[in-house]
């Protein structure tokens, strides 16, 4: 039977869809699923993603590495913010993070109904569609938008996984045309098109407008990355 895909654009909009028996990925290219990415891809063991500040800092800073941002910006007493930077080879080979944002890491939480739970971004794209390829299940791109609200990036990056697998899925949904539209529109230039994100702005006025290219390296951590015991890993 032929498998169907679809794309929640934004957590406000997930009561619409039912994630039972589905294989969804969580996307937030700005910057949480890209971070995690480049994480595991750089030796991180796993990373836990948390819903709060609070919850993250009851892990023992000992053990663990606490990361993560509110508002773009690293939480208070944190090891690390959210940038894909911060997490080279050296700083993270064999080590647990703790992770929390502002987005993304809710929306995994909010995907526990789903059978299977993986993260997507520029960097595994090409891992992540082979995989869904071979997947049983219907599969939800589930984008963390921001606050609720429909964002450029998560949108688009939804649209780039749709086109790479639109001979492997049936679809029947405004939302995914309108991301493969975006897939053209943005393919003379893509990172001007993302420039013209509300959060790539932010980004300029945190002072890290670098982090909007830095993300949107195609394949540059090639991993497929699952969710399962509370953990994110590469499978
Ligand atoms: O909201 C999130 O999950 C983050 O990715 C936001 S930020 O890019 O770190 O500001």
């Amino acid at each position: 039977m032929q498998r169907n895909i679809d794309i929640i654009l934004s957590p406000l909009l997930q009561p619409l869809f039912d994630m039972k028996n589905k294989t969804v990925v969580v996307i937030d290219v700005l910057r949480a699923t890209s971070t995690i990415c480049a994480a595991l891809n750089n030796g991180a063991t796993s990373v836990i993603p948390v819903v709060s500040v609070d919850e993250a800092l009851q892990f023992d800073k000992d053990i663990f590495l606490i990361a993560g941002e509110r508002n773009g910006q690293k939480a208070e007493g944190f090891d690390f913010g959210n940038s894909p930077s911060e997490y080279a080879r050296e700083m993270v080979l064999g080590k647990e993070v703790v992770l929390t944002t502002t987005n993304g890491t809710k929306c995994i939480h909010a995907s526990m109904d789903a059978s299977e739970i993986l993260v997507g971004s520029f960097y595994n794209l090409s891992a992540t569609a082979e995989y869904l390829k071979k997947c049983d299940s219907d599969v939800l791109l589930f984008c963390s938008g921001w606050k609720n609200a429909v964002n450029i990036e998560d949108t688009l990056f939804a649209g780039y996984l749709v086109s790479m697998l639109k001979s492997h899925f049936s679809y029947d949904s405004d939302v995914v045309e309108i991301a493969l539209d975006m897939v053209k529109n943005s393919k003379t230039n893509l990172l001007h098109y993302l420039s013209k994100a509300s959060h790539a702005k932010r980004f300029d006025r945190l002072g890290f407008g670098d982090n909007t290219e830095l993300c949107m390296r195609f394949d540059e951590h090639p991993v497929v990355v699952k969710y399962q015991d509370g953990k994110l890993k590469i499978t």
